[in-house]
């Protein structure tokens, strides 16, 4: 049964909500899109960046609503791009990263979802451990070709159950088990 009060998610990337849509339709939750450049602060933290687009999402849709905040954290790098990651991936790109790796390629995928109606803000994170491949593998969006889950050998972009293990996966299961029984 799906819960009656529309829920929103506020994004300017289709691909996330696309994966977000079909993982809480899994939970019973239906979401609907509003597609919208939301303002992101310069921080380091993932969970500010995510509470200011929230605050900022709010302000504009007045709706209930959640919004979504990722980053790739690379081991060898020191955890770059971490906050930076829309960014890193349009410059230097999947290829840029692998040029810059060496001998540890751990890395691993964070996302927080942020809920935001009139009275509520709440925060939801969860991670995935893995590696990035040496070379770019199957068709898929941001970093899905170079980032390969653990206990696997191949990356998102291959895999055809991304959607039952990824960090949204993790934060959205997160997110349903407080919403549903909110
Ligand atoms: P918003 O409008 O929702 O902020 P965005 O694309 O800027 O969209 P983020 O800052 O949260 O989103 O994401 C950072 C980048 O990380 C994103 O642009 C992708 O390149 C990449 N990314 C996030 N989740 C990913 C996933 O599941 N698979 C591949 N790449 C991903």
């Amino acid at each position: 049964m799906h819960k009656s009060s529309d829920l929103y998610f506020v994004s300017s990337n289709n691909h996330k909500y696309q994966e977000a849509k079909t993982i809480l339709d899994s939970f019973g939750i239906k979401l609907r899109f509003i597609k919208l450049n939301l303002e992101e602060i310069q921080s380091n933290s993932l969970k500010e960046i995510a509470v200011s687009k929230a605050r900022d999402a709010f302000s504009k849709c007045k709706k209930p609503l959640i919004i979504e905040d990722d980053g790739i954290f690379i081991n060898f790098l020191h955890g770059f791009p971490g906050p930076y990651s829309s960014y890193i991936f349009k410059t230097i790109g999947n290829n840029g990263i692998l040029n810059l790796l060496k001998q540890n390629r751990k890395a691993k995928f964070v996302s927080i979802i942020t809920y935001c109606d009139k009275n509520i803000l709440q925060s939801f994170d969860a991670k995935i451990d893995g590696s990035i491949s040496k070379h770019v593998k199957g068709k898929g969006w941001g970093y899905d070709p170079i980032f390969i889950p653990n206990n696997s050998k191949k990356t998102f972009a291959e895999l055809n159950n991304k959607n039952e293990l990824s960090h949204r996966y993790k934060a959205l299961k997160k997110f349903s088990n407080w919403y549903l029984h909110k």
